[in-house]
């Protein structure tokens, strides 16, 4: 497999109602569409990185520098094999998993369409359907419109709520949903907000809500502090933002940092080092999910193959985009069905078509990268 062309298409797509965490409030997303060009083919991937710089250090902006100016140069004219020389390529590259991950997801994409697989048969995947978890419930301004909210997401359906909480606003949402709906599946995501110290009283009372997990609770830095807070609740702590390289999942599991791993292929930089992370997991007793970072259909499709894994245990990051994005460019759109599930794409390759022309109208800067 060799480049010839990469072409990064910064997008900006408005989002429907604005969605808001512990670190920002967006109202629209921006992310970079990478369409490489290889000799066998053309494929498109998405940079998730978003730009907040509260969930990572990565933005768009640094993904189309580091791709330019580090990774692509390790890769033009070269003849490559596949995703697992590209990943030993670039895995002394410090840092810069979600930049590094599309070209990851490239290459396997390019090497499933190439062998006629779907990309989740091409990476392990084993199920025909996935469950879809819906999208996140946000940081809402009132109880009132939090409560509109989670009851709209009920009535199309969604079968567990994740709400996003931070300190002064994780009681108000918690004991206003549990007073209405005291047994449905619950989760909670601080992204990072909570201190082992300061916040002692509110994480060690966790588990009176009875959740399905504690989604990042503290710094994306620590893994210690996690494993001394799984050791005083019940509640499954698990881990997101601390959780991105292989080593991070072996030193985790090690020392019992969590019971569970939100598996983004993205933020391990790839389908490659992800698949390495549901193996850890999966030999160590932790159970996975698949996560996702609010992207088009084009990263959501590739979250969809890691769903299909055998270690993914609970319901997953996976959902329609249409009435959350203003539009998105995948053909066929992403359905959830009666059962709340979504098929597997079993087409080879990606499995569902790129809207050039809708890609078109939503991208803000364009650049074209030879060697
Ligand atoms: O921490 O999981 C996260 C969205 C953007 C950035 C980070 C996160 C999220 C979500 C959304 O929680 C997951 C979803 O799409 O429901
Ligand atoms: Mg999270």
């Amino acid at each position: 497999m060799k480049l010839k062309q990469v072409d990064l298409h910064k997008i900006r797509i408005p989002l429907c109602h604005h969605f808001e965490t512990s670190y920002g409030r967006w109202t629209s997303i921006d992310k970079v569409i990478v369409k490489s060009y290889f000799d066998e083919g053309i494929v498109f991937s998405e940079c998730v990185a978003d730009p907040h710089m509260g969930y990572t250090y990565e933005t768009p902006e640094t993904a189309a520098f580091v791709l330019k100016q580090h990774i692509l140069p390790l890769l033009w004219e070269k003849s490559i094999s596949g995703p697992e020389e590209y990943w030993r390529l670039v895995e002394p590259l410090r840092g810069h998993p979600m930049t590094k991950a599309c070209l990851d997801n490239a290459f396997w994409i390019l090497k499933a369409r190439l062998d006629g697989q779907s990309l989740a048969a091409a990476t392990g995947g084993q199920r025909t359907t996935i469950d879809s978890g819906g999208v996140s419930v946000g940081i809402q301004d009132s109880e009132a419109e939090f409560m509109e909210i989670v009851k709209e997401r009920i009535g199309r359906g969604a079968r567990r709520i994740k709400l996003k909480i931070k300190p002064g606003w994780d009681r108000t949402p918690l004991e206003c949903f549990r007073k209405h709906w005291p047994e449905m599946d619950l989760m909670v995501d601080a992204n990072n907000a909570y201190d082992y110290h300061r916040d002692r009283e509110f994480l060690t009372s966790i588990d009176q809500y009875n959740l399905l997990m504690f989604e990042q609770p503290l710094d994306a830095k620590d893994i210690y502090y996690h494993a001394r807070l799984q050791e005083k609740i019940d509640t499954p702590v698990c881990l997101d933002e601390s959780i991105h390289h292989p080593y991070h999942a072996r030193l985790a599991v090690e020392i019992k940092a969590c019971k569970i791993i939100n598996i983004k292929q993205a933020r391990c930089g790839g389908l490659t080092p992800a698949k390495e992370i549901h193996d850890i997991a999966t030999a160590n007793g932790v159970d996975c999910w698949c996560g996702g970072m609010i992207e088009t259909g084009i990263g959501m499709t590739v979250n969809t193959a890691v769903a299909s894994w055998p270690n993914m245990t609970y319901p997953n990051a996976v959902y329609a985009n249409a009435g959350f994005l203003q539009e998105d460019l995948i053909d066929p759109p992403t359905v959830v069905d009666e059962k709340g599930q979504v098929a597997v794409p079993s087409a080879a390759g990606l499995g569902v078509e790129v809207n050039e022309k809708t890609l078109d109208r939503f991208t803000v800067e364009h650049k074209e990268l030879r060697p």
